[in-house]
C-alpha cells in the first residue's frame, strides 16, 4: 500500500483544449507545458458521473510522453475516486486492444494516450482521448462537456505518491485505487481466436503463403508477433519493425502509400510476398496490397464486407454496413446487393459508436485506413489483416484475384484522395468558405463532360440518439454519380489540412489506372475550390 496524500492544485484554464476528430491532438512541448495534462484530465473526469469505485483502462501507443501521461493519469484517477486502473505493460495498449479491454472488464471508461498516425518523439505528437464504457470513442455530447469544462476549470486534484511500476504484471495499490498491470496482448488474442478460424489460416501459412506485415515501430509489434508468427506459425521475420519505440525509429506511423512505401515496392517488387501490410501508431489503421495490388481502404471495406461471411465470427452475415461520408461508394454496392441496411456517417469513428451498439451494423469503415466491426468500438487495423487472411484462406484465390472478381461483380469505385498537408488555416478557412458560397451556384453547371447534380454541405441525423451533426463536408455530387468532397482534417497538430476526396464509378471500364480514371475531376476539384489561390499549392502532399 502507497501512503498517498490527496492534493488540490489551483490552475487557469487553457483555451485551446477542444478535442478534435479523435481526441485532443497537440505537439509534445504543448502537452508539457505546467498543468496542460491535468487540466484536461481533470475535465474529462468533472464531464463524467457516477464512477465513484469504477473500473477505469489505462494505455497508449507506447510513444514519448506515454508512460509520464500514464503516471499523471493514475494518480488523478485515484484521487478522483475511480476504484481500479487497469493498464498495460508497459503503458502498452492498442487503440483496438483498449476498447477491447474496456469490454471485456466492464470498465467505466478508459483514457487513450496516441496521437494515431502521427509521428512521435520530444518535438512529435501526442493525444489523450476518453472511451466511454461501451468501448468507443466518448460521443459529441461527451466531448463538448469536457470542452466546456476545460474553459472553467479552476483546480485539478491529484495523488501524491510515487509512481507505479508498470512493468510488472499484477496488482498494487494508488492511495484507495488498485492498479492492475495487464499483459496489452492476452484478451485481444483471445478475441480474435473467437473471430477467426485460426487453424485454417495456420494451413494456409503451412503451405508457404508468405506475408510482410509492418508494425512502423509502433504499437501493433507485440499483437503482430503473438498472432501472426506465434499463434498463425508465419514465418520469423513476417512481422518487421515490431519493437514499439518512443519516436517510432524517427518514421512517421502512417500506413500510407508515402509512408509505408516501403511494403508497396515489395508488394510491386519480383519477389513480392503474397501480402503486405501495415497498420499505425496505435493500431487502427491498415494498409493491405496484395502481390501487384494495392486495395485503396474504401475497397477493403467493401470486400471485407462482401467476403466476411467466409470468417466464422461472421457467418450469420452482416445487420448493415457502414462508411463515413467521404469514403467511397463501393460498400453500399455491396449492401444493396445483399440486401443491407448501408449507412452513412461523418468522419470519426464515434459516429459509428452507436449503429453498432443499436445492432444496425456490424461491419464499418473509413477512407483513412480504418476498417472494424462490433467486436470493439474502435477501427482495429490487425482484425482487418486477419479477416483478410481468413477470406484468403478460404477462397483460396489472390488478393488480386478477389479484387478483380469483386469489380466485376459490383464494378468499381475509382477513388483518391489527395492531402494538402500544413497549409495556412485562414487559407484552408477561406477555401471552404468559397466552396460553402458557391452551393446553390452550382446544380446544373457544366464542367466538360461533368454536370453538376447536387451540392451541400453534409449533415448527419443520427439514427440512434437523434442528434445532428452539421458542416461535416462539402459535397459536389455529378449527375454520372461522380464525386468530389472537401473538407478540413480533425487531426493535423500544424496549420490546417485540407483532405480532397475524389471519385468515379465504372461498370464495366475496370482496368483504368486510377489517375487516369479521376483526371477530369482532380483537375475540376482543384479548379472549383481555388487550391493553388488559397494554399498556394499546385500538387497535393500526399495521395492515397
Ligand atoms: C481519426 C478518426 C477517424 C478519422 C481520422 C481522420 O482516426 O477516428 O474516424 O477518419 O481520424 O480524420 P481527419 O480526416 O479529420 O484527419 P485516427 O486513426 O487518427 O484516430
Amino acid at each position: 500500500m502507497t501512503a498517498a496524500t490527496i492534493t488540490t492544485v489551483a490552475t487557469t484554464p487553457f483555451a485551446d483544449q477542444k478535442p478534435g476528430t479523435s481526441g485532443l491532438r497537440k505537439k509534445v512541448p504543448h502537452f508539457r507545458q505546467p498543468h496542460y495534462v491535468e487540466n484536461f484530465v481533470q475535465s474529462i473526469f468533472d464531464a463524467l458521473d457516477g464512477f465513484a469505485g469504477a473500473d477505469l483502462v489505462i494505455g497508449g501507443d507506447g510513444r514519448f510522453f506515454n508512460r509520464e501521461t500514464i503516471q499523471t493519469a493514475m494518480k488523478m484517477a485515484a484521487a478522483n475516486g475511480f476504484g481500479r486502473a487497469i493498464v498495460g505493460r508497459g503503458g502498452i495498449l492498442s487503440t483496438p486492444a483498449a476498447s477491447n479491454l474496456i469490454r471485456v472488464r466492464g470498465a467505466f471508461g478508459g483514457i487513450i494516450l496516441s496521437a494515431s498516425h502521427n509521428p512521435g518523439g520530444p518535438d512529435g505528437d501526442f493525444g489523450i482521448k476518453y472511451n466511454a464504457s461501451n468501448g468507443g470513442p466518448a460521443p459529441e455530447k461527451t466531448t463538448d462537456a469536457i470542452f466546456a469544462r476545460t474553459k472553467s476549470i479552476s483546480d485539478y486534484r491529484i495523488l501524491d505518491a510515487p509512481d507505479v511500476d508498470l512493468d510488472a504484471v499484477g496488482e498494487t495499490r494508488l492511495g484507495d485505487m488498485v492498479v492492475e498491470v495487464v499483459d496489452p496482448v492476452a484478451e485481444y488474442q483471445a478475441l480474435m481466436e473467437k473471430l477467426f478460424d485460426f487453424p485454417r489460416i495456420r494451413v494456409l501459412f503451412a503451405g508457404g503463403f508468405r506475408m510482410t506485415f509492418d508494425a512502423m515501430s509502433a504499437v501493433t509489434g507485440p499483437y503482430a508477433t503473438a498472432i501472426l508468427e506465434g499463434a498463425l506459425g508465419a514465418a520469423p521475420g513476417t512481422v518487421i519493425n515490431g519493437t514499439p519505440l518512443p519516436d517510432f525509429g524517427g518514421h512517421h506511423p502512417d500506413p500510407n502509400l508515402v509512408h509505408a512505401k516501403f511494403i508497396y515496392d515489395l508488394a510491386m517488387g519480383p519477389d513480392a510476398p503474397d501480402l503486405c501490410a501495415a497498420s499505425d501508431g496505435d493500431g487502427d489503421r491498415n494498409l493491405i496490397i496484395g502481390r501487384g495490388i494495392f486495395v485503396t481502404p474504401s475497397d477493403s471495406l467493401a470486400a471485407l464486407a462482401a467476403n466476411a461471411h467466409l470468417a466464422p465470427g461472421y457467418a450469420a452475415g452482416l445487420k448493415g454496413i457502414a462508411r463515413s461520408m467521404p469514403t467511397s461508394a463501393a460498400a453500399d454496392r455491396v449492401a444493396e446487393a445483399k440486401g443491407l441496411k448501408a449507412y452513412e456517417t461523418p468522419t470519426g469513428w464515434k459516429f459509428f459508436g452507436n449503429l453498432l451498439d443499436a445492432g444496425l451494423a456490424t461491419i464499418c469503415g473509413e477512407e483513412s485506413a480504418g476498417t472494424g466491426s462490433d467486436h470493439v468500438r474502435e477501427k482495429d487495423g490487425l482484425w482487418a489483416v486477419l479477416l483478410w487472411l481468413d477470406i484468403l484462406s478460404a477462397r483460396k484465390q489472390s488478393v488480386l484475384d478477389i479484387m478483380r472478381d469483386h469489380w466485376r461483380t459490383y464494378g468499381r469505385n475509382y477513388y483518391a484522395r489527395h492531402d494538402y498537408e500544413e497549409v495556412a488555416a485562414e487559407g484552408a478557412n477561406a477555401l471552404m468558405a468559397g466552396l460553402r458560397g458557391q452551393l446553390s451556384t452550382l446544380p446544373g453547371r457544366s464542367f466538360g463532360a461533368l454536370t453538376v447534380k447536387s451540392a451541400d454541405d453534409f449533415s448527419y441525423h443520427d439514427p440512434v440518439d437523434g442528434s445532428d451533426s452539421a458542416h461535416q463536408g462539402v459535397r459536389v455530387l455529378f449527375e454520372d454519380g461522380s464525386r468530389i468532397v472537401y473538407r478540413l482534417s480533425g487531426t493535423g497538430t500544424a496549420g490546417a489540412t485540407l483532405r480532397v476526396y475524389i471519385e468515379r464509378y465504372e461498370g464495366d471500364r475496370l482496368d483504368l489506372e486510377t489517375g487516369e480514371a479521376l483526371k477530369d475531376l482532380i483537375a475540376l476539384s482543384r479548379e472549383l475550390a481555388g487550391i493553388e489561390r488559397h494554399t498556394g499549392r499546385t500538387e497535393p502532399s500526399v495521395i492515397t
